[in-house]
C-alpha cells in the first residue's frame, strides 16, 4: 500500500532536505494513488470495514495530524529566518492524536515533545480554541504564547489540562503518577478535585526515555501502588519510534521490558494506522479509566525528519534506512485511508494539505509580529510570586479553636500553654497546628508515620490526623517529590519529608527541573505549592558520617524561585513553618525547610542545664515575616556575626568569649532565610558594626557564606574587616573527625581575635 521513495534518490529530490522530502513524498503519494474509492461513508459509519473509528472521527484525527505535520514543516522553514526557535517535531508520531480523542480535556496530561498530534486533537474538546495559532505563538517564543508566555516551546494549556513540560526526558513521569494517585486520594480526605473524580492522567514519553531511572522509578512506584490494590489511574504512553537521537532501541525491547510486568497493564497499538490503532488505544484508555490501574500503552510510531532541525540524519544513517522510515509515514497511511474510503478525492486531499500549510505559515507570520519577552522583569514575572500582605494574613490566621483542641487532645494540651521546649517538639506541634488549619495538608515520606520519622519529629501526627493524611511512602525520594507535585497539582498542600539532606541531592531534579519551574514555564497558570521538610546539616554527636551530616545547601540555593528557610530554635521553627505554608497556599511557592538535626534535641546554650535553647511555642496568630532575621544584641556594634542554623548557638557562645576577651559588644544575626538572602538586612547590620564574621556551616565553595560576603561587598562595605568561618570542601568522615571539617566555637573566637 505504501509507496517508497526509491533508493538512490531520484534526481528531482536531490538537494532537498529530509523535511522537504517527506513533504514531497506526501504529495506524490496522493497524486500517484491509483486505487478505486469505496462509497463514501456517512459520519457515523466505520471508516474502514471493521474499524472502531468512524468517518467523522477519522476526518478530525487526520486534520489533527495535518496540523501537527504542517507546524513541523513551518518550523523548519521559519527557523532559518529566525522567526521560530524550536524544531523538535512530532512527525511520524501524529497517531498520538488518537489518545487525545479517546481521553477528556480534563484528564491531566504530561506530554512528550512529540505529542503535537495529541495537542491538536485535544484542542477540539473546547470550543473557540485554535491549536495552530496557539502553537505558532509558542514556536515563535512570543509573549502572547498562551502556554508559557514565550518562555519555552512547550505543549501546555491551562483550559485543556496540559501541564507544560520542557524536555528533560522522563522527569515528568513521577509527577504524572503522583497526580493520578492524588486524584484518587482526594476523595479519601474529602478534598474537592479540580477535575472529575474518574479522571485519568495521560503521560507520554519516548522509547529511549523509558529506560531512564526517573521513568523506571515511576513504573516501579505505579506497580508498587497497584500491587497493594491502591488505585493509580495513569496511562503511560510510550511513543516508540525505535530510536533516541541516534541510538536505536533494540528491536522488541519495549514489549519485552513492559509486556509482562506485574501490576503495569500492557496494551499495544499501531500509532501509524488510525483505522486499526484506534480500537487498541480505546481499550487501553477504557481499561485505565475503569480499573484505575497503571496502564502502559505501547504506541508504535516512527520518527521522520530527524531528531530536530539540526539533526542531519543523512550524515549518519544509511539512506535505505531513512527511506524505509519515511515510507512508514503515518500521514501516507491516513491519506490512503482517506482516498480508499472515498472520504476525500485526490484533489480535495491535496487542497486540504496545502490549505493547512498556508494556515500554519500565516499563523507563524502573525506570531512573529507579536511581542517577545523584552526585559528581565518580563522573563521572571511568574517565577517567584510574593504577596506580602496576603502571606502575612494567611500565616497569622490560626486554625479554629475547636480544630486545635481536637488536634492537641484538649485545651490543657495546647502547646502555647506548655513549658518551653526544644526544636523537635516545636516543629512537631507546629505541624499539628498546620494540619488542624489545612484539611488539605498531607505529610509523607520514609518512616514518617507510626515511627514519627528517624528523629520523631512527626510523632503522633498520624494518630491525630489519620493514615490518609500522614503516611509512609516507598523508599524513593524521586517518587516522594513526584507525589508532592501530583498532590499539589490537584490542589492539596504537600509536606514531603526527605529523610536526610544527602538524599535530597539524589532526587534534586524533581525540584530543580520540575516543581520550581512550573510557575515559570506555565506563565503562572499552574503551581505546585509544597513545603519540603529536610533533616539537614552536620554536628550530630557520635552519629552519622557524611550521609547523615551532609552540609551542602548549594544544590538548593541556585534553584530559581525556591524558598529556603532554616530555623535554629523551636519558636522560630514554628513561626517559620506557618509562613512557609502561607507562601505555598497564597503564592504557590515551592519551599524547602531545613531542619538542623543536631539542634533537634538541644536544650542548653551556655551551660549544661541552663535551658537556654528551649523556647515557648508562639501563639497561633504569630508568624515570621518572610526574609526577616533574628537579631541578638541589636544595639551591639563592635562586631556582627552573620550566621544561621547550628552557627547560631555556636556564635552566641563564641560572642560571650569574644566579649570577655576584647570587651567588644557582639551582635549575632540569625539570617533564618537562606533563599532569597535578605541582602538589605545583611548590609544594614554590617554598616552598623565595625567588624564582621560570617559563620557558615556549609561548604567553603558556593555556600551561603559566599552569598553573604558578596552582598556585603556589593553594598559597598567591602572595606569592613571581615572573616569567614566556614566548612571545608570535603565529605564528612565518621566519628569525632566529622568536626574537623566544620566550624567550631574556637574558630569563631579565633576569627574575632584576628580582627583586632
Ligand atoms: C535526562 C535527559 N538526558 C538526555 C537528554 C537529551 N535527549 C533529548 S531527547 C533524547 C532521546 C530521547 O529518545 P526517545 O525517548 O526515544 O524519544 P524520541 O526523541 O525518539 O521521541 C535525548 C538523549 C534529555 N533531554 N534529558
Ligand atoms: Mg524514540
Amino acid at each position: 500500500m505504501f509507496t517508497t521513495v526509491p533508493s538512490p534518490i531520484p534526481a528531482r529530490m536531490k538537494g532537498l532536505n529530509r523535511a522537504e522530502i517527506c513533504d514531497v513524498n506526501f504529495q506524490e503519494f496522493v497524486r500517484a494513488w491509483a486505487g478505486r474509492p469505496e462509497a463514501k461513508p456517512a459520519d457515523g459509519e466505520a471508516i474502514v470495514e471493521g474499524s472502531a473509528l468512524d468517518a467523522r472521527g477519522f476526518r478530525e484525527l487526520f486534520e489533527s495530524q495535518l496540523i501537527s505535520r504542517h507546524l513541523d514543516l513551518m518550523a523548519r522553514v521559519l527557523r532559518v529566518q529566525n522567526k521560530v526557535f524550536y524544531t523538535i517535531g512530532s512527525s511520524g508520531h501524529e497517531g498520538n492524536a488518537m489518545v487525545a480523542r479517546l481521553t477528556r480535556h480534563t484528564d491531566p496530561a504530561f506530554l512528550h515533545y512529540r505529542s503535537g498530534g495529541f495537542m491538536a486533537e485535544r484542542f477540539r474538546k473546547l470550543p473557540g480554541m485554535d491549536p495552530v495559532m496557539d502553537s505558532a505563538l509558542s514556536f515563535a517564543a512570543s509573549k502572547d504564547d498562551p502556554a508559557s508566555g514565550g518562555r519555552h516551546k512547550v505543549w501546555g494549556s491551562k483550559p485543556l489540562w496540559v501541564l507544560p513540560q520542557t524536555s528533560t526526558i522522563a522527569s515528568h513521569l513521577p509527577k504524572a503518577l503522583g497526580t493520578a494517585i492524588a486524584i484518587e486520594h482526594a476523595r479519601r480526605i474529602g478534598h474537592a478535585l479540580p477535575v472529575p473524580e474518574d479522571s485519568i492522567v495521560v503521560c507520554s514519553f519516548g522509547d529511549a526515555s523509558s529506560n531512564h531511572a526517573t521513568a523506571q522509578t515511576a513504573f516501579n512506584a505505579a506497580a508498587w501502588t497497584a500491587y497493594q490494590k491502591l488505585p493509580a489511574p495513569v496511562l503511560f504512553v510510550c511513543e516508540d519510534n525505535g530510536i533516541g537521537i541516534s541510538v536505536k532501541t533494540p528491536d522488541g525491547w519495549i514489549a519485552r521490558n513492559f509486556a509482562h510486568r506485574p501490576d503495569l497493564d500492557y496494551f499495544a497499538a499501531d500509532g501509524l494506522d488510525l483505522a486499526t490503532g484506534y480500537a487498541d488505544v480505546k481499550r487501553a484508555v477504557e481499561h485505565c479509566r475503569r480499573t484505575r490501574r497503571p496502564t502502559f500503552l505501547h504506541l508504535r510510531t516512527t520518527r521522520i525528519m530527524g531528531h530536530a532541525g539540526t539533526d542531519f540524519e543523512i550524515e549518519w544513517r544509511p539512506l535505505e534506512e531513512l527511506c524505509a522510515v519515511e515510507a512508514a509515514d503515518p500521514l501516507l497511511r491516513s491519506a490512503a485511508i482517506a482516498l480508499e474510503s472515498g472520504l476525500w478525492s485526490k484533489d480535495t486531499l491535496l487542497e486540504a494539505y496545502e490549505a493547512m500549510r498556508a494556515r500554519c505559515m500565516a499563523a507563524a507570520e502573525v506570531a512573529d509580529r507579536r511581542p517577545r519577552l523584552a526585559s528581565l522583569a518580563d522573563v521572571i514575572a511568574p517565577l517567584a510570586p510574593y504577596s506580602p500582605a496576603a502571606v502575612a494574613a494567611e500565616a497569622t490566621r490560626p486554625a479554629s479553636p475547636d480544630a486545635r483542641i481536637a488536634a492537641f487532645g484538649g485545651e490543657q494540651a495546647l502547646p502555647e500553654a506548655q513549658p518551653r521546649r526544644h526544636l523537635a517538639v516545636q516543629i512537631n506541634q507546629a505541624l499539628h497546628d498546620l494540619f488542624a488549619k489545612y484539611p488539605q495538608a498531607l505529610l509523607f515520606g520514609e518512616d514518617v508515620a507510626r515511627k514519627g520519622g528517624v528523629y520523631t519529629v512527626t510523632k503522633g501526627l498520624q494518630k491525630a490526623f489519620g493514615g490518609r493524611r500522614v503516611f509512609n511512602t516507598l523508599l524513593d525520594e524521586t517518587v516522594i517529590l513526584g507525589l508532592a507535585q501530583g498532590y499539589a497539582n490537584m490542589g492539596m498542600l504537600a509536606f514531603p519529608e526527605i529523610q536526610y539532606l544527602a538524599y535530597f541531592h539524589n532526587a534534586c531534579d524533581q525540584i530543580r527541573g520540575e516543581a520550581a519551574s512550573l510557575q515559570f514555564f506555565s506563565n503562572g497558570q499552574y503551581r505546585n505549592p509544597m513545603v519540603m521538610r529536610i533533616a539537614s546539616l552536620g554536628y550530630q554527636r557520635g552519629f552519622g558520617g557524611h550521609f547523615h551530616n551532609d552540609n551542602s545547601i548549594t544544590a538548593l540555593r541556585d534553584i530559581p524561585g525556591l524558598v529556603i528557610g532554616c530555623p535554629s530554635r523551636g519558636d522560630d521553627a514554628a513561626a517559620m513553618l506557618r509562613t512557609l505554608a502561607a507562601l505555598a497556599v497564597v503564592d504557590g511557592r515551592v519551599c524547602a525547610y531545613l531542619e538542623p538535626i543536631a539542634l533537634y534535641m538541644t536544650k542548653d546554650l551556655h551551660e549544661p542545664g541552663d535551658g537556654g535553647w528551649l523556647t515557648a511555642y508562639p501563639p497561633p496568630d504569630e508568624a515570621m515575616a518572610f526574609g526577616e532575621p533574628r537579631v541578638y544584641a541589636p544595639q551591639a556594634c563592635d562586631l556582627v556575626v552573620l550566621t544561621f542554623g547550628n552557627g547560631v548557638p555556636m556564635s552566641l557562645r563564641a560572642a560571650r568569649a569574644i566579649e570577655a576577651a576584647h570587651g567588644w559588644k557582639v551582635r549575632v544575626v540569625d539570617l533564618r532565610w537562606l533563599l532569597p538572602l535578605n541582602e538589605a538586612e545583611i548590609a544594614r547590620h554590617v554598616r552598623e558594626c565595625a567588624r564582621v564574621i560570617v559563620v557558615d556551616e556549609g561548604r567553603r565553595s558556593a555556600g551561603v557564606g559566599e552569598g553573604i560576603v558578596t552582598a556585603i561587598t556589593e553594598a559597598g562595605l567591602g572595606d569592613r574587616p571581615l572573616r569567614r568561618v566556614v566548612g571545608a570542601d570535603t565529605f564528612t568522615p565518621l566519628a569525632g573527625a566529622a568536626l574537623l571539617g566544620i566550624p567550631c566555637e574556637s574558630d569563631i573566637v579565633d576569627a574575632g581575635a584576628s580582627l583586632i
